[in-house]
């Protein structure tokens, strides 16, 4: 899943791609380059950041939606916590939603997703993106993550939607510290033991652990650190990959892959 962030304050790309004309030229190129689906968002979830009003966000991925859904080459999914704007990016083509807050700001996603018979990516986090990394850490970071995408889970279903349609994913980094983080990842197995029907989507691209880790490393120089966080979730269990350099990221999983593969069932 290659991200197309179309917000002015995008953390990992500082708003590189916010004209419409650069965000269509960038989602293209992340297909090129074996993206299979590309993640939009007009909202950033960058730690700190502000809610964007419904207006502002259906005017940045509503035209982009409906222009990249047109060339239909591959699926698109909208980052967003509004029912509204997930709404209208499912009318204009959208075919996921992808939910950073796994139904905890807005329960009518859920509707909104069974409706039109779309995925729907469940997140789990705590807190809001304002307020996230000021959160006391919780001292069981599996349990708290298994059982907030339980519940995640269990309320999309009362609202209808098929399981076949949901998909779950850990959020690193919403509100968690750097040791947990890794924790998730090296226990990704865990998840998918709890969750064995589920496929499991993991986003680390570019964030700031990996920054912690490789002693401040800003944002752009993150994409080793990123790779090497890839490569491990694949070994792991992950099944789809939210990043930014698509290219790495392929080649690294092709790569990944087959070894996984090649590893003898205990
Ligand atoms: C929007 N967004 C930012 N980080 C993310 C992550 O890790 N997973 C998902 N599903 N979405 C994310």
């Amino acid at each position: 899943m290659g991200v197309l962030n179309v917000t002015p304050d995008s953390f990992s790309d500082g708003g590189q791609f916010f004209s419409f004309d650069q965000a269509i030229a960038h989602a293209e190129r992340m297909i090129s380059e074996g993206a299979d689906i590309i993640d939009v968002g007009g909202e950033s979830t960058r730690p700190g950041s502000e809610f964007v009003s419904e207006e502002e966000e259906l005017r940045r991925v509503i035209p982009v939606i409906e222009r990249l859904a047109a060339t239909g080459s591959v699926p698109i999914s909208i980052d967003t916590t509004k029912s509204s704007v997930a709404r209208a990016a499912v009318q204009a083509g959208a075919e996921i939603i992808n939910d950073i807050s796994g139904l905890r700001f807005d329960v009518g996603l859920a509707d909104v997703a069974a409706e039109a018979r779309a995925g729907l990516v469940l997140m789990h986090s705590r807190g809001t993106p304002k307020d996230m990394q000021q959160l006391p850490p919780v001292a069981d970071i599996m349990t708290e993550v298994i059982n907030g995408l339980s519940d995640s889970v269990a309320i999309a279903e009362q609202h209808g939607l098929a399981r076949e349609a949901v998909v779950i994913d850990p959020g690193i980094g919403f509100g968690k510290t750097v040791a947990q983080n890794c924790e998730l990842i090296a226990k990704l197995n865990t998840i998918a033991h709890a969750f064995p029907d589920l496929p499991i989507m993991i986003g680390t691209s570019r964030k700031s652990f990996i920054g912690k880790l490789l002693d401040g490393a800003p944002a752009d120089e993150r994409l080793y650190g990123t790779i090497a966080s890839v490569v491990a979730s694949v070994m792991n269990g992950a099944h789809i990959i939210r990043v930014h350099d698509v290219r790495a990221a392929a080649e690294a999983i092709r790569v990944a892959e087959a070894i996984r593969l090649a590893k003898p069932v205990s």
